[in-house]
């Protein structure tokens, strides 16, 4: 029997996860489940990056782990856990820290774009390193993960080339999977930028808990053009765009069957359609979200961690042999 191949993928337990979260990730993390040996994270390392409160962060990390398991993750089959019982991930850090110029950090455009917003600090610099590092502790092949990742992926992959080229042949260079429709969920307030769980703007995004009322009153009040014309058309419809793609994408209908039937419709009668696609694709998930409890969630991350530590300790032995420790 052939070894499955390996991928590795996270999220932050910031709040307000949302349907980009969920296309842009958790949808491919469950599909990946078949054919790869799969390794998921709530990475609260990273959650603690930008300014927080303690107690509401405790909550958060049991949402986001449920938010993941609602959405399909099966502990059975998958490696799940919380990043910070794991220590190798900050171990690792160091040493791939040891390695990565202050140069290219600063490049990143999220550290630009959250450094503005939420001020610098050294954590924030240096998450693509923790990030390479969560990747690379376990040697994967493939990162299933939302087109805003791109410049992290990238990051990791140059890390990865110069540890191999300066010390010895230790990590496999991962690629990305981004899924081919949905890779950038749009904000339905502001098409131009990607739905965030910080943006302020609540109704900028559908929660996978959000109820189908709600879910109707934010898809009507996307923010589209003065037109009427139900259009494919990224440069000049972005808004009606975006909510094609998760017409889509929740009803399982191609983009184009989709634009044929509303094509005259009026923007009115297609925002009521997408959004009662949206709601019942949604469902389950939402379901899932109200009947998984938190002692549960805890007894299977708990789990998750014992098994990850130690596959992870088993992975440093050569890491750490290749720098000279251990
Ligand atoms: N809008 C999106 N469309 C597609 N994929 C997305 N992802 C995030 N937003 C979208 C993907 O979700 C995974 C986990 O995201 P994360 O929480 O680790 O990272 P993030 O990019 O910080 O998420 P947010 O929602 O944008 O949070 P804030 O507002 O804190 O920055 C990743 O695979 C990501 O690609």
């Amino acid at each position: 029997m052939t070894e499955r191949k390996r991928v590795f993928s996270g999220v932050q337990p910031t709040g307000n996860v949302h349907i980009g979260n969920y296309i842009g990730a958790f949808r491919n993390w469950v599909s990946m489940q078949e054919d790869f040996d799969c390794i998921y994270n709530v990475v609260d390392l990273h959650a603690m990056t930008t300014p927080y409160d303690p107690a509401a962060f405790r909550s958060e990390r049991i949402n986001m782990a449920r938010s993941v398991l609602a959405s399909g993750v099966d502990a059975e089959r998958s490696l799940l856990y919380f990043q910070s019982d794991v220590p190798h991930h900050a171990e690792l850090a160091w040493i791939l820290s040891t390695i990565t110029g202050i140069g290219q950090l600063e490049r990143m455009t999220q550290y630009k774009e959250k450094s503005d917003r939420a001020g610098q600090n050294l954590g924030l610099l240096s998450y693509p390193v923790l990030m390479a590092a969560d990747i690379l502790l376990y040697k994967v092949h493939a990162v299933p993960v939302g087109d805003d990742q791109t410049q992290h992926l990238e990051l990791t992959r140059d890390v990865a080339e110069r540890f191999n080229h300066r010390f010895t042949e230790v990590f496999p260079i991962p690629e990305r999977i981004t899924p081919e429709i949905g890779a950038r969920v749009m904000s339905l307030q502001d098409p131009f930028s990607k739905m965030s769980k910080s943006d302020p703007n609540e109704k900028s995004r559908i929660l996978l808990d959000d109820a189908p009322e709600a879910i109707l009153k934010k898809v009507k009040s996307a923010v589209t053009d003065s037109d009427r014309y139900v259009r494919y058309d990224w440069e000049e419809k972005a808004g009606i765009s975006n909510l094609l793609e998760l017409f889509s994408i929740f009803s399982g209908r191609s983009i184009e069957s989709l634009v044929e039937e509303y094509h005259e419709a009026g923007y009115g009668a297609f925002k009521i359609a997408a959004a009662e696609a949206i709601a019942e694709g949604l469902a389950p998930v939402r379901e899932r979200m109200g009947s998984i409890e938190d002692g549960d969630v805890m007894k299977i991350m708990a789990a998750g961690a014992e098994v990850a530590r130690e596959k992870a300790e088993q992975e440093m032995i050569s890491i750490r042999a290749a720098v000279g420790l251990g």
